[in-house]
């Protein structure tokens, strides 16, 4: 649209891009605002990794403002260590990690928060509830329990301090966190190329935005014929709700949230809100350029869904490989115990219903009927239990339930009951129609001593979060 792009044009004026106007979209900037640019051909860039050593992870981690050039435009972001894709973190169950988290942003708080870990929510570990001001340290120590519900995945870390996040996230602080040692659940993984794709969503002004992997727009994965890689993708954007699928590669889920399924699941599309994550094997076709795209679908009631758009280029070429079979692919087993074995045996000890609305003005967004206050209480859960909470949408576009500190188990999403074979920590709740509210129901296992404490639940939509979509709750004996 013509006032997206004299807006835009204005934008990259002001954040001093060097491209001239004709050549700054190959496609339109389309209704909806999502922005096509010049077609890349720019090799996927993996992101740089700091590892444990000796049981320990040691990072310095920075947070300042700092220019973004994403293809064609520079934009002015916020920024862990000056980089877009700041470091992966590896660490290993039985770890701690000892992060020096410095806040140099001039005028606002943050914090770190390790999502989707089962840690500590007290003292210098995974609590959001620390405000680290402008100019101050912080430094964090987590330890990774060596024999608790953790088990190795794909995690993430980015800011939680509460009114900033959305702005924070969408200026580029968020980065990947792995507990190493998933290929001793899956046996082929240690003879796959990993790969990372961490899925980020810039704002270009007047609702224009532009989706990265791995900050690089429109990359090109490289494959041979028949190979299997393992792709680790993750939605660590602010708020963009991302459904996607690929021409030609074939793709098996192995893990949701970094929770293990018990075999390769066959996926032919997915659908990952804010803050999810899947790991897949991803099978290549015969020789040829295949693409990455997304899928067309309506998040708000009123608005148009936006057009399909590129995400990447998978191109296939040199001799074929044997390594990746399907056959090896569905043959994999996991055969260690599950923690989703655990949850679905246990007792439901409660049951509990979050309603979600806003305002008509979307200045606030509740839970039952209150915004979030970090001095509040509002659900107390009993050590050891497992609780069914029911999550009620009466809102005409998508919200995302997450909860710190544990998974839980999808059973029901509008009325229908997924054969869910892994757990999860974030998961999109349906929109509500015209006649009734969108549904979803999860059990939750708060059965590990390590997260007794006081820690949050809420939309994982940062905008929606920051606007009060939060509770907290407090996990005792
Ligand atoms: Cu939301």
């Amino acid at each position: 649209m013509i006032s997206d792009r004299r807006s835009f044009l204005g934008a990259l004026v002001a954040f001093g891009a060097s491209a001239t106007p004709g050549s700054i979209w190959s496609g339109a900037a389309m209704a909806g605002s999502s922005v096509a640019t010049k077609s890349a051909t720019e090799s996927l860039v993996e992101p740089a990794v700091l590892r444990s050593e000796n049981g320990v992870l040691r990072a310095a981690i920075t947070a300042a403002p700092g220019k973004v050039r994403l293809g064609e435009f520079v934009l002015p972001g916020l920024l862990y260590n000056g980089s877009y894709i700041p470091p992966l973190l590896r660490c290993r169950l039985g770890d701690t990690l000892r992060i020096a988290f410095k806040n140099d942003l001039p005028d606002q708080a943050s914090n770190l928060h390790f999502h989707g870990m089962s840690v500590s929510p007290n003292g210098k570990s995974d609590n959001v509830f620390i405000h680290v001001h402008p100019g101050e340290h912080f430094e964090y120590e987590v330890h990774v329990p060596a024999n608790g519900r953790q088990g190795p995945g794909f995690f993430w870390y980015h800011p939680h301090a509460h009114g900033l996040v959305d702005k924070q996230i969408r200026g580029g602080m968020s980065g990947a966190l792995v507990v190493d040692g998933f290929e001793q659940l899956f046996p082929i993984l240690r003879d796959l190329q990993e790969r990372f794709l961490l899925i980020k969503d810039a704002e270009l002004g007047d609702e224009a935005h532009l989706l990265s992997i791995n900050g690089q727009i429109e990359p090109v994965l490289a494959m041979r014929p028949g190979e299997a890689q393992y792709w680790r993708i993750g939605n660590i954007s602010a708020e963009s709700f991302i459904k996607f699928g690929l021409d030609g590669v074939r793709l098996y889920v192995i893990a949701t949230d970094g929770h293990p399924l018990s075999r390769p699941s066959p996926v032919r599309e997915l659908f990952l809100g804010p803050g999810q994550r899947t790991d897949l094997l991803a099978l290549a076709p015969g020789p040829g350029a295949y693409e990455m795209r997304t899928i067309a679908f309506e998040n708000e009631a009123w608005r148009k869904p936006e057009p399909t758009r590129k995400l990447a280029t998978i191109l296939c070429t040199g001799p074929t490989e044997n390594v990746g079979s399907e056959g090896a692919i569905l043959a994999q087993r996991v055969q260690s115990p599950r923690w989703i074995d655990e949850v679905r045996a246990s007792p439901i000890a409660r049951r509990r219903t979050l309603v979600y609305s806003r305002t008509p003005d979307r200045r606030l967004f509740m839970i039952n009927g209150k915004v979030m206050e970090e001095d509040r209480i509002d659900e107390s859960v009993r050590l050891g239990d497992t609780e069914e909470w029911t999550i009620v949408n009466t809102d005409q576009q998508f919200h995302n339930f997450h909860i710190h500190q544990t998974a839980f188990l999808v059973t029901e999403v509008d009325g229908t009951r997924p054969d869910e074979d892994s757990l999860h920590d974030t998961f999109s709740v349906p929109r509500a129609t015209a006649d009734r509210p969108g549904m979803l129901k999860v059990v939750i296992p708060f059965t590990d001593p390590v997260i007794a404490g006081r820690f949050v639940y809420h939309c994982h939509a940062a905008d929606h979060e920051d606007k009060g979509m939060m509770g907290v709750i407090e996990v005792g004996l």
